[in-house]
């Protein structure tokens, strides 16, 4: 967590020092939420001592000054400046910025604020993370912009500048204007404030999901426009902004105004650049679902960013921090969910009891409220969903809230329904999901999962060798996952061979079983080709006769404590004439392979992540039985980019 602190003075003579000491101490202050750089921009007068906010006739200078480590050496740094602090300012504007990286090392480059060039048209501080920003980089990097911070927040003054320059009319707009268009391309979390020396005498600030707030004092009834929440006149006064909220001032004017309410002011050119960026998001993939699945090396580093420290081996969910000591208390988990997110709840469930020693059940949302199932005061009930907006997972939490328990939510989407109405929860930061087959959300929700179950584990010297192990596994699983996406041509024979079949047994247990139901789910789902997955040790009561009648099957099969029961499985699969596709660790290929023809092999990793490796073919498998039985994979979710809350999409 970092923050963000902008301090302007109107009509109000302050002396430099006067500026600095209150950008610094609002500074100190958000310090506490975390903080690994900081970095102001401020006004000075400019060389001949003219007006310090720069004006058409007076051009004014902007200072930035950005430091990696604490607030202090930010403070140290400024000491040395050479300019007179006694100087006084009777208008000025000041930002500053702590930051908890995200995106790109530690560094006094990737400080902030960041700045669209060395004229500081646009000056930029930002708490939060834009999930998009690859996109936006490509988009400006093709516009001619290159990029000199590794930080997803610099495409922030990048594409202001952009479009200000596009902008024919350039008289006619204001610094608001220009910071809304920007909003509604920016995916993923943020406060932001943008100061400008186009724009020097105004200051836009605006929040999706970051807290942000306004302090307002005047000697005289402060001018407030467009304050629907407040009173009109006010002297002093505290402002929440709330999601979608920009406040700008102009002049020493506060104006508050929503996305999509007021009045917007269009320009001729920028739906162009929504279509671009639009074209780039999909890159060159046929489909958004194939797309998606390919991302998923990526899912497992955004869902991580900020959160987990490899090098000193700890995890931090700032979602979770106020509320961590309680649920370790608690008496049981409860986890519910929807379709692929209750899959990847049912993945992750062995981990986290045997992470926390606690009960964890799962259930489906909406059997959780049929049977009205019992909820008490010390349960902690987790909500997973992808959109925030599921319907069953939504009357699941009006059940459990009515129950007085700790409401946790999993979501990928900032200010929705569940992630506003839950006490806390785990924002998972896999960028939007276009496809309406879930893939990438089954491997975020999954690692935010594990992760949780890690956190649940600190300070128990018992847990800590395989917290570490696992740790040091997750590093690895990007890469691995691109590896396994090069099963890319060996599902698609296998493809060939299930496409004109009826149905497909798939089987799995432990730590892959959910893997199994996800798999046939993607199948129903895009392939209309219908599949079940059940538990390997069920093959015996009742599945087994199916063998004989050439079913195809798939059967997954890891290198854990379920192996010897697996081979077992695969014996009398095989026996019976059945020639299963098999999943299965790379080293298991000598013993697997005079059982099948079909070895899918996986790279190694610590058994309860393998599911998020075997869950690759698994995706593939559908997408390419879709595509050869001319089904429709092209279905996207229809999400207008500049809207946060969202839809009503399961999963
Ligand atoms: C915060 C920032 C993130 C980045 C990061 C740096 C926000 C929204 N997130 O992420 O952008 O700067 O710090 O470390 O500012 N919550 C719910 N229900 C849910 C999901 C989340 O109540 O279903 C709450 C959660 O308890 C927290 C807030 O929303 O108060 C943000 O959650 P998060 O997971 O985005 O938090 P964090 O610290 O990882
Ligand atoms: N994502 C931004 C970065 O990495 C901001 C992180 C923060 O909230 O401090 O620079
Ligand atoms: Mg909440």
């Amino acid at each position: 967590m970092c923050g963000i602190f902008a301090y302007v003075n109107h009509q109000t003579p302050k002396t430099l020092d006067e500026i600095l000491k209150t950008l610094l101490s609002g500074l100190s202050r958000l310090e506490l939420r975390g903080c690994d750089s900081a970095g102001v921009a401020f006004d000075l007068y400019d060389d001949d001592g003219d007006c310090a906010i720069a004006t058409a006739k007076c051009p004014g200078k902007m200072l930035i000054l950005k430091s990696s480590g604490k607030v202090e050496e930010l403070k140290s740094q400024l000491q040395n400046i050479d300019v007179d602090f006694e100087d006084e300012y009777s208008q000025h504007i000041g930002i500053a910025h702590t930051r908890w990286a995200t995106h790109g090392p530690v560094s006094t480059i990737n400080s902030h604020p960041h700045t669209s060039g060395s004229k500081n048209e646009f000056v930029v501080i930002h708490n939060g993370v834009i999930s998009n920003c690859d996109t936006l980089r490509k988009y400006l990097v093709s516009k001619g912009y290159s990029f000199e911070s590794d930080t997803d927040t610099e495409c922030i003054p990048l594409l202001l500048h952009y479009i200000w320059k596009q902008t024919e009319e350039k008289e006619e707009v204001t610094l608001v204007n220009l910071v809304e268009k920007v909003m509604t391309q920016l995916e993923g979390t943020f406060a932001i404030v943008v100061k400008s020396a186009v724009f020097p005498t105004q200051l836009v600030a605006a929040r999706r999901g970051s807290p942000l707030l306004l302090g307002v004092k005047s000697s005289s009834s402060a001018t407030l426009d467009h304050i629907p929440v407040y009173n009109q006149q006010m002297k002093s006064g505290i402002i929440f902004l709330e999601d979608g909220d920009l406040a700008s001032i102009v002049d020493g004017s506060l104006m508050l105004q929503r996305v999509g309410e007021d009045e917007r002011r269009e320009f001729a050119d920028f739906s162009e650049v929504e279509v671009e960026i639009q074209q780039l998001m999909k890159g060159d993939y046929p489909t958004f679902m194939i797309k998606e699945i390919k991302e998923q090396p990526e899912t497992i580093v955004n869902v991580s960013r900020g959160r987990v420290n490899y090098d000193e081996s700890s995890v931090v969910l700032g979602g979770l921090s106020k509320h961590i000591g309680e649920i370790k208390r608690s008496r049981r988990i409860v986890i519910l969910g929807c379709g692929t997110s209750y899959h990847a709840a049912i993945a992750a469930r062995q981990l986290i009891e045997e992470m926390s020693d606690l009960p964890v059940t799962v259930d489906v949302a909406s059997d959780f409220v049929d049977r009205s199932g019992a909820i008490y005061r010390d349960d902690v009930v987790i909500f997973v969903s992808q959109s925030g907006e599921t319907a069953d997972t939504l009357s699941a939490l009006n059940y459990a809230k009515k129950r007085g328990c700790l409401l946790v939510g999993i979501t990928n989407t900032v200010g929705s329904t569940i992630s506003r109405e839950t006490d806390c929860g785990i924002h998972c930061n896999a960028g939007q999901e276009i496809g309406v087959a879930s893939t990438k959300t089954f491997s975020a929700q999954f690692t935010v999962l594990v992760l949780f179950a890690l956190l649940l584990s600190e300070g128990r010297f018992s847990k800590r060798k395989r917290y570490t192990e696992i740790l040091q596994s997750l590093k690895k699983l990007p890469a691995q996952i691109s590896e396994t996406l090069e099963l890319e041509d060996q599902c698609k024979k296998i493809a060939e061979l299930w496409k004109d079949k009826t149905s497909v047994l798939m089987m799995a247990r432990g730590y892959n079983f959910a893997n199994v139901l996800e798999g046939a789910l993607k199948l129903k789902e895009v392939a209309n080709l219908f599949a079940e997955g059940i538990l390997t040790g069920e093959l015996k009561h009742g599945p087994l006769a199916l063998v004989e009648h050439g079913l195809p099957m798939l059967m997954i099969v890891c290198d854990d404590n379920t192996f010897d029961k697996c081979m077992n499985a695969v014996q009398q699969v095989t026996a019976r004439g059945g020639n299963p596709v098999i999943i299965c660790d790379r080293h298991l290929k000598p013993k697997l392979e005079k059982f099948s023809q079909h070895l899918l092999l996986l790279p190694e990793t610590t058994d309860c992540l393998k599911g998020l490796l075997s869950v690759v073919p698994l995706q593939l498998l559908a997408y390419h039985v879709a595509t050869l039985r001319g089904h429709n994979v092209i279905a996207t979710r229809l999400i207008p980019l500049n809207c946060f809350r969202l839809t009503s999409q399961e999963h």
